[in-house]
């Protein structure tokens, strides 16, 4: 079953992850997503650096692998929703990209994420600032406002699970209730 606030998360991370503004996903929004994102992130060590590059390389290829129906080489809006159909086939595509991502905010391999960190990687992904910290303290921040790798992570998987709603990434959604 898919709920209407996972058709809502999935339409808004496609006008997201579209980061060249060409309508439709392609290789380069991906090399820029993850250029953009270890930008931002510069207390990374290399190897969170380059676990966030290649997660958002391989993001792309699942996607081009599984959802290019007409065989374009491009994903459409509409080949992308189908990927809220299929969970399965993007489980472990998901999983990397969403420790990756947590990862980078913690500094030195660290454990926790701060409000600073979390704000800093939301916003180079293009989410609106207040909605991302919503999204914070919705993952109930605690330790000198920090939250787990872990909860984050989770979250992001969450985010992509077709059957959830009242999830804190809802949060992110123009249509959330709150
Ligand atoms: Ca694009
Ligand atoms: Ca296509």
């Amino acid at each position: 079953m898919r709920t209407a606030e996972a058709t809502d998360r999935v339409q808004l991370v496609f006008s997201l992850l579209d980061t060249n503004g060409n309508g439709v996903l392609d290789a380069e929004d991906f090399e820029l997503l993850g250029s953009r994102v270890v930008a931002v992130a510069p207390w990374a060590d290399d190897a969170a650096r380059d676990a966030m590059v290649g997660a958002s390389r391989r993001y792309w290829r699942t996607l081009v692998t599984e959802l290019d129906a007409n065989g374009d080489g491009q994903i459409s809006l509409q080949e992308f929703t189908a990927c809220v159909l299929t969970p399965e086939r993007f489980e472990a595509t998901i999983d990397e990209f969403a420790e990756a991502l947590a990862a980078l905010g913690a500094p030195d391999g660290g454990d926790l994420v701060t409000r600073p960190a979390f704000m800093a990687l939301m916003i180079a992904i293009g989410f609106e600032r207040p909605r991302i910290e919503a999204l914070f303290d919705a993952f109930g921040p605690v330790d000198g406002d920090r939250i787990p790798v872990a909860t984050w992570a989770e979250g992001i998987r969450d985010y992509y699970r077709p059957e959830k709603a009242g999830i804190p990434g809802d949060h992110l959604t123009p249509g959330a209730v709150r």
